[in-house]
């Protein structure tokens, strides 16, 4: 295919680089939304490696693309990196009640009342998971880094909203 016109952008430093675009799944007649936090150069790479990475939303084409859906993208690629220590506050933006539960059960905030917050202070490292129990469709994790591999962590203490 001839190229006739060519998009050139300014470049810019990447502070994190997510993949979101929408194909035509055949199987299922409908569009589906494919995102993922893994950046989208090696994508099928993956999809290969860990597909649990790459979050998918069926978009029926009469109901078009729902409020939930687009939640259940935001909510499945999203990783919250920080260092141990560090209280986490989960704010409750929406109308409606949300939950915000450990997989592994080590926290559970019982039912959030819109305009109410929770707060949860991680102290050892690793990957702690989570949900939201009225929206189990409602996931995603908090990664606590290991400071003894991060060498600028450790120097400053400084803590940078990434
Ligand atoms: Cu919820």
């Amino acid at each position: 295919m001839p190229v006739s016109v060519l998009l050139v952008a300014p470049g810019v430093d990447i502070a994190k680089e997510y993949y979101l675009g929408i194909t035509l799944d055949r199987a299922r007649q409908t569009a589906t939304m494919i995102a993922s936090a893994e950046g989208g150069v090696e994508i099928e790479e993956v999809n290969r490696k860990s597909p649990e990475k790459i979050i998918r939303e069926h978009v029926d084409p009469f109901l078009g693309l729902r409020d939930y859906q687009i939640r259940n993208l935001a909510y499945g690629i999203e990783t919250l990196e920080v260092a141990p220590g560090v209280t986490v506050v989960w704010r409750n933006m929406d109308p409606v009640q949300h939950s915000v539960i450990a997989d592994d059960e080590t926290f559970d905030s019982g039912l959030i009342d819109p305009g109410k917050s929770f707060t949860v202070t991680f102290t050892e490292p690793g990957q702690h998971t989570y949900h939201c129990m009225p929206h189990p469709f409602m996931k995603a994790r908090v990664v606590v880094r290991d400071t003894m591999h991060t060498p600028a962590n450790r120097a400053g203490g400084r803590e940078e909203d990434e």
